[in-house]
């Protein structure tokens, strides 16, 4: 019995866990199983000039009408400037500029050469970018190309002018297909990205044969049917942690189901655990898969395939739910994963240098904030305690970091645990320190008391510590209060301190809106940010509450005077619409404010989140800094002239 693995299209910049993690298990147990790293690989397959030749003829087939229609050339025209962040119109200017045949006399003489490409930049305005790309459509592909390879084969190896001299060369690329596909776009940063489909099962079920708006129809029809064709996997899973997953996963699941119906595809993921109940309620979605698996899939997943082979009833198959004969039915077994019986994970496509995730706990150590459903993930029965078989031990990470090592080197670890206690960090740090063997590492960590020691913070500096994201929350200590976050403002100062005189990198996430926050709280959060953003190298960002079903705020509604209306059955997600009693809260005042404190404080983000998006800046400024560079250090350099 063949099985595939697939990890689909979800962030440029680091690969999918879960997936790896599952490889690895069903591959050490014996098992024919082959990985399908569709993340990454989707990204550099897509940017090939193989790829982007027909699509640059989709764009090309709107010339005529847009000849007649200036509007259309200007809409078209800004789609392919701003969603390269103004790299398409410097790129047209270097191809220009390369055609004359005077401008090889000029081109190192940077006081003509500058001002020369200036002067042709300007000039291609909006409603002249679609022409100029046309006429300089050689050019344009073969520098993407160049750009693509460059990043491929050297990836986070590159000093970080290199890299990002390429991969805004690169957003050239993502332009062509954002122009020829909109208001689909491919995002570095979430992957299958805008606003063709929304989150309901009828636009998921539209998707997968919508090519105006699906540009992986025709990808995964080139790439991934004839491998399907050629090894005929008996069964698929799917791996599906984010929302901008779906898309693609849906899309993959009807071509292969397209060779051949009778594959068994079986989904998994932190999202279809959580909206597998939302799941079951939409027949027509599951045309195209046949189960899913909530929880870790490691047990599962063999089991699954071992049934599949005895053809004997999935019914006893751990944490399933599956299709049989038109009818949808819940498994009889619930099997809770002992983290400690993981594997290390095999990543099917690590690129040079690049960072790896690990994830030492599936809870959280804390697990009391009041907004947060972290704690009952990586759990197929949504238990939020932190059980001992939720915690690997720490010799087991230890070793875990060492083979990644050893296999991959990548430049640094980045540990998925919705929070990493210090004691963690410190056992992780002391055996770098004690090897000489320096793994460094970043994590999702707490604003914890341990962290006033200057000390301790050199400590865990000198162990490889890197730093990472921090949810502090709220700026105001009465809504952190409410939230029951347990961390005290006043220390917070300090540590941000002790960090920055230490070289720990953060990031900070923080909530608006919370029930019983008035807006004079809110402004507490924005002056915060204000007042210390100089300390928080990764950068900050202010999101909106978003209540979801199953969260303890929707369970404790009635205390915190919460009407809560959950979506309707088709969507295929847990947020929930709320109004807090006698009070203007409400997920439209929240979003608003979120988007006004972000805009009013972007000008204190790092530079290059012109062209990269905050989370995955983020990653790429930690594995900079595991390198030795600081964030002041890696710079917007742009285009080369
Ligand atoms: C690492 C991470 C990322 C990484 C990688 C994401 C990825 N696809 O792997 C990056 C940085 C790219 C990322 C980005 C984002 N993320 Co994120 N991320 C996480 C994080 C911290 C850890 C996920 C993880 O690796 N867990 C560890 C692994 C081992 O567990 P696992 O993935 O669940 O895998 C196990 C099982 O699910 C199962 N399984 C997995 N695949 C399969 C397949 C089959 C067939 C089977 C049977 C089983 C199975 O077995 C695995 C092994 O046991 C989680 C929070 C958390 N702590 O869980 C948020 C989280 C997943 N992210 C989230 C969000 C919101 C985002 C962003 C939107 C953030 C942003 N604003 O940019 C983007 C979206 C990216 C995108 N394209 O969609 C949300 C998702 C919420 C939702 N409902 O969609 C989470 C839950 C955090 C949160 N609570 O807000 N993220
Ligand atoms: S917000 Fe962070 S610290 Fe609080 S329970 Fe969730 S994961 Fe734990």
């Amino acid at each position: 019995m063949k099985a595939w693995i697939c990890a689909p299209m979800t962030n440029f910049f680091v690969p999918s866990l879960g997936s790896a993690r599952l490889y690895a298990y069903v591959k050490k147990h014996g098992y024919d199983v082959r990985f399908q790293e569709l993340n990454q690989n989707t990204y550099f397959d897509l940017l090939s000039r193989e790829y982007l030749e027909p699509v640059l003829e989709r764009v090309q087939w709107s010339a005529d009408s847009a000849s007649r229609n200036r509007f259309m050339r200007e809409d078209l025209g800004s789609i392919l400037v701003h969603s390269s962040g103004n790299a398409m119109r410097q790129l047209l200017a270097k191809g220009m500029l390369l055609d004359k045949s005077w401008y090889k006399y000029v081109k190192n003489m940077g006081a003509v050469n500058r001002p020369l490409f200036s002067f042709i930049d300007a000039k291609i305005t909006p409603d002249k970018v679609l022409y100029a790309l046309l006429s300089e459509k050689d050019f344009v592909l073969k520098e993407i190309d160049r750009s693509r390879k460059i990043l491929d084969e050297g990836y986070f190896s590159l000093e970080p002018d290199v890299f990002i001299a390429n991969y805004y060369t690169l957003l050239c690329g993502k332009a062509i297909i954002d122009a020829a596909y909109y208001p689909t776009q491919i995002d570095f940063g979430l992957g299958f990205y805008g606003t063709a489909f929304g989150i309901t099962a009828g636009d998921i079920v539209r998707s997968v044969t919508d090519e105006r708006y699906n540009f992986l129809i025709p990808y995964y029809r080139k790439k991934i049917v004839p491998q399907v064709k050629a090894e005929h996997p008996d069964v698929v899973g799917i791996s599906i942690t984010c929302l901008s997953e779906l898309v693609p996963a849906f899309t993959l699941a009807h071509a292969i189901k397209s060779v051949d119906p009778g594959i068994h595809i079986t989904l998994g993921g932190g999202l279809v655990t959580e909206i597998a109940y939302r799941m079951v309620k939409n027949p027509p979605l599951w045309e195209m898969f046949d189960s899913l698996i909530e929880g870790p899939g490691e047990v599962p997943f063999t089991e699954l395939i071992e049934r599949l082979e005895k053809k004997t009833d999935l019914a006893g198959v751990p944490n399933i739910t599956y299709k049989q004969n038109g009818k949808i039915i819940k498994g009889e077994k619930l099997h809770e994963f002992d983290i400690n019986e993981a594997c290390t994970p095999e990543f099917a496509a690590a690129r040079p240098k690049g960072p790896l995730p690990l994830e030492t706990s599936s809870a959280c150590y804390w697990g009391r904030c009041v907004f947060c459903y972290y704690p009952q993930q990586g759990t197929p029965s949504f238990d939020n305690k932190a059980q001992k078989t939720r915690t690997r031990r720490i010799e087991l990470v230890l070793a875990d970091m060492k083979e990644l090592k050893k296999k991959y080197d990548p430049v640094c670890i980045g540990f998925t645990d919705s929070s990493l206690s210090p004691k963690r960090i410190e056992d992780i740090a002391d055996e770098n320190i004690r090897t000489k063997n320096q793994m460094k590492f970043s994590a999702l960590f707490r604003m914890e008391k341990n962290f006033k020691s200057l000390e301790f913070c050199e400590k865990i500096a000198a162990g490889g510590f890197i730093g990472g994201h921090v949810g502090l929350e709220s700026g105001s200590q009465k809504v952190n209060d409410i939230i029951n976050k347990g961390i005290n403002l006043k220390d917070v100062e300090l540590i941000l301190k002790n960090f920055h005189e230490t070289g720990i990198l953060v990031h900070i996430f923080s909530i608006v809106g919370m029930p019983g926050e008035l807006d004079e709280d809110a402004l507490e959060t924005f002056d915060f940010f204000k007042r210390l953003h100089k300390w928080m190298e990764l950068g900050f960002v202010v999101y909106p509450l978003y209540v979801l079903e199953h969260s303890p705020l929707a369970y404790r509604a009635p205390e915190f005077k919460l009407n809560l209306t959950a979506l309707p059955d088709e969507y295929l997600a847990q947020s929930m619409d709320y109004s807090v009693e006698g009070a203007e809260t409400s997920p439209g005042k929240s979003m608003m404010t979120s988007i006004s404190y972000s805009e009013q404080l972007s000008r204190y983000l790092h530079p290059l989140n012109r062209i990269i998006d905050i989370e995955s800046l983020t990653m790429f400024l930690i594995a900079q800094k595991a390198k030795g560079i600081p964030p002041e250090k890696v710079r917007d350099t742009g285009f080369k002239i």
